[in-house]
């Protein structure tokens, strides 16, 4: 058999370029069928006679009722609501030390990217403001083969062990006899299972933060949780973590607000992220590694396999080594983001697994569940699926296959085929898996070193700003106040307690409830009726660490305002002047500035000038804004305040903390709302001060309001 070498392939360095040959536009196009015969009438059906029965013959009709009868295909079975963008990679810094992967070595590279956020609870159609995990996959097409991060943007996962992914997710999804609720947590079985199952306590924590409602996909970390390895040209392995740092700080909704806006505009985070790349406000990311040598790996008071724990960027800090950008909107949300399959299997050389066993599960589950989405063997040939590294092998048919194989031999070893396609040695580039020395007896359970479930949630809420507890602990109280259960409320509320007293405190109260010093029930179910009971029931929290500002959503500071929508509250004679000076110190910022007003159309200033009202007071909501800017004018102010309207848009961005600044007459909408007794607010700017107010905007909110806020019936 002839041996050949690799040749150097130069693959399209433009996932872009490779779909343009798959973009199909029908403008200037005479309408066809599926096979290009013209078409003189798609309105009316066949029939014998015009007031006749439908002819069977019809077969204009039968296509094309046909193809729309078997559009859809099944949702994801989590994840199933999602937003998808393409944008690029790049490297800042070669790590030769660390891998070999091209990704992390060609700074010259601009590797196409395509990622996908998601909800995990909810149907395809659920609401964006749902409280819950939120997914964030990236799949990089690399020259040497697509690599998939599929993570969340949460650093840590509910469960250990991938065999519990099931039970977990049956337990969250909607109850099977009433399927209610949808795209939500909040209710019996979710929480009979969480606190029959405390390894779920960690990550369950973050969903109760403002984590679980983020403001924007944009605004979100994201983390591909487990432990991996990366592994350089000597094959030497490090283990690694892999952070997303947004450019634009991690930022949330407050849950009165997530509430508001799924009825006020679902689509409120899907919307957010086209709109700022529509407008050239590319989101940016940061991707950071933590890095431990293989021979670390038991030094840590935790087990790095154990994917509900994190490592504190205080133990080992993140080493920034590269920036996402998306920068283009899909052409088509079915052919993109539905049929965009990510697969933790998608790897290149140079990155590999770690024995984490929810990692180990999940390498069998992404493949598997393609087969009941897409449908066929052959996913990986869809435009947004294929590789931009050539793919040749003997795997062959199958339906929908859209190749044409040449040659006689569809095997390995052959002659026929001159030995091709031909292998590659590592040296070349061949994916290789660490040779990791394995010893031990097969068994059916988990690791001791896994047991420890109040540790890392403690860690987190001592780490958590007094607003971010409060929210926290509102969170819980709304969440195990819709369970109908007294004993799974009081399980929760032990294991609370175990994380925080003062946190399960407030919310028995709120439940109406006395936490419990004890349970009956043996509360880890993560152990099987053979197991030794009390060596694995869980141990009292240790503090290894007292706290890790890194855990606050403050940490990432930024001071842009970079696609914050601002509301203008005006109407017809408002002074031109100081919203000029008002508009454009904004717009030189790049805020979204939208005019509200009592009525759609056009609004007309002091001078005269015609303005495009972005919004009908009454087809918006002040939720869906993040600050508020009120020019003077007393034609304008007049008409304001006859719309009731107003003054509880006004009430409401001042209950949710948010910035307010008005300028002359305009006062006169503060005085009529609570806002008036509080013009001494730090984000209330009385005379515009549009200087002040950009810095609160960018501040996101002044919780220092809280207290009063909590008075205002908004
Ligand atoms: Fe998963 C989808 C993230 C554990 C089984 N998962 C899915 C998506 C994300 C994650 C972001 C959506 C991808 C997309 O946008 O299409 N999943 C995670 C993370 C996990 C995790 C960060 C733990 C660290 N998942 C996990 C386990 C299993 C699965 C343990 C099964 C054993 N996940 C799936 C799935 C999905 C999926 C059923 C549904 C759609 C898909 O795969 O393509 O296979």
């Amino acid at each position: 058999m002839q041996k050949k070498t690799s040749p150097k392939t130069s693959p399209s360095s433009s996932k872009d370029e490779a779909l343009a040959p798959y973009r199909k536009d029908g403008t200037d196009q005479p309408l066809t069928t599926n096979m290009g015969l013209k078409v003189n009438d798609t309105n009316n059906s066949l029939k014998a006679g015009i007031r006749g029965g439908t002819l069977l013959e019809d077969f204009l009709l039968r296509e094309k009722i046909n193809h729309f009868d078997h559009e859809r295909i099944p949702e994801r079975i989590v994840h199933a609501r999602g937003s998808a963008a393409h944008g690029v990679f790049e490297l800042y810094e070669a790590i030769p030390e660390f891998t070999k992967a091209g990704i992390f070595n060609d700074t010259s590279r601009k590797t196409p990217v395509f990622t996908r956020f998601s909800t995990v609870a909810g149907s395809k159609g659920s609401t964006d403001l749902a409280r819950d995990v939120h997914g964030f996959a990236v799949k990089f097409y690399t020259e040497e083969g697509v690599w998939d991060l599929v993570g969340n943007n949460m650093p840590i996962f509910f469960i250990q062990d991938a065999m519990k992914f099931p039970d977990l997710i049956h337990s969250v999804k909607p109850e099977p006899d009433r399927e209610i609720p949808q795209a939500a947590s909040a209710h019996d079985t979710f929480y009979d299972f969480v606190s029959l199952s405390p390894e779920t306590l960690h990550n369950h924590i973050w969903v109760m933060s403002d984590r679980g409602i983020p403001r924007s996909l944009r605004m979100m970390e994201g983390f591909g949780i487990h432990t991996f390895r990366l592994i350089n040209a000597e094959g030497v392995a490090h283990f690694v973590r892999f952070h997303w740092k947004p450019k634009l700080g991690v930022r949330s909704v407050t849950w009165d607000e997530a509430v508001k806006i799924s009825g006020a505009d679902s689509d409120f985070h899907r919307r957010d992220l086209w709109d700022a790349i529509e407008a050239g406000q590319y989101p940016e990311w940061e991707l950071g590694l933590q890095i431990i040598p293989e021979e670390d790996e038991h030094n840590f008071p935790f087990d790095l396999l154990d994917a509900t724990k994190l490592i504190p960027e205080e133990m080992v800090p993140v080493k920034i080594v590269g920036k996402m950008t998306l920068n283009r909107n899909p052409d088509n949300f079915f052919a993109e983001t539905e049929q965009v399959a990510y697969l933790p299997t998608h790897m290149v050389p140079g990155i590999d697994f770690s024995n984490d066993p929810l990692l180990q599960g999940r390498l069998f589950s992404y493949r598997d569940t393609q087969l009941s989405r897409l449908g066929s063997v052959n996913f990986e040939q869809l435009p947004i699926n294929q590789s931009i590294s050539a793919v040749h092998n003997n795997q062959r048919d199958g339906h929908m296959q859209m190749q044409i194989p040449k040659g006689k031999t569809a095997y390995f070893p052959n002659t026929l085929g001159g030995g091709c396609p031909f292998l590659t040695s590592i040296a070349d580039g061949a994916f290789e898996s660490f040779t990791e020395r394995v010893d031990g007896e097969k068994i059916r359970a988990r690791s001791e070193s896994f047991v420890d479930y109040y540790s890392q949630p403690a860690l987190f809420y001592r780490s958590l700003t007094k607003w971010e507890q409060a929210h926290t602990a509102d969170a819980y109280t709304f969440e195990l106040g819709k369970v109908n259960y007294p004993h799974i409320q009081l399980r929760m509320l032990y294991h609370i307690n175990q994380i925080d007293e003062n946190l399960a405190q407030k919310v028995a109260e709120g439940l109406g409830l006395e936490v419990p010093g004890s349970i009956d029930e043996p509360v880890n179910q993560a152990i099987g009726p053979d197991d030794d009971v009390e060596k694995m029931q869980p141990p009292k929290k240790e503090v290894y660490l007292e706290k890790s500002p890194a855990l606050s959503e403050t940490f990432i500071k930024t001071s842009t305002i970079a696609t914050r929508q601002i509301a203008v509250l005006a109407a017809d004679g408002f002074d031109a002047e100081t919203f000029t000076a008002m508009n454009d110190a904004l717009q030189a910022e790049n805020a979204m500035v939208k005019i509200v007003a009592p009525h759609g159309g056009t609004i007309r200033c002091s001078k005269g000038d015609e303005h495009k009202v972005f919004a009908a007071i009454m087809t918006t909501e002040s939720v869906l804004f993040d600050a508020i800017y009120v020019p003077g004018g007393q034609p304008s102010l007049d008409a304001l305040l006859k719309k009731a309207k107003f003054k509880k848009f006004v009430n409401e961005a001042f209950m949710h903390c948010k910035a307010i600044a008005v300028d002359g007459e305009g006062v006169q909408l503060l005085d009529a709302t609570h806002v008036g007794d509080h013009k001494d607010d730090k984000a209330v700017f009385v005379d515009g001060k549009p200087k002040e107010f950009i810095k609160a905007i960018a501040q996101h909110r002044n919780y220092d309001r809280m207290e009063v806020a909590k008075m205002i019936p908004a």
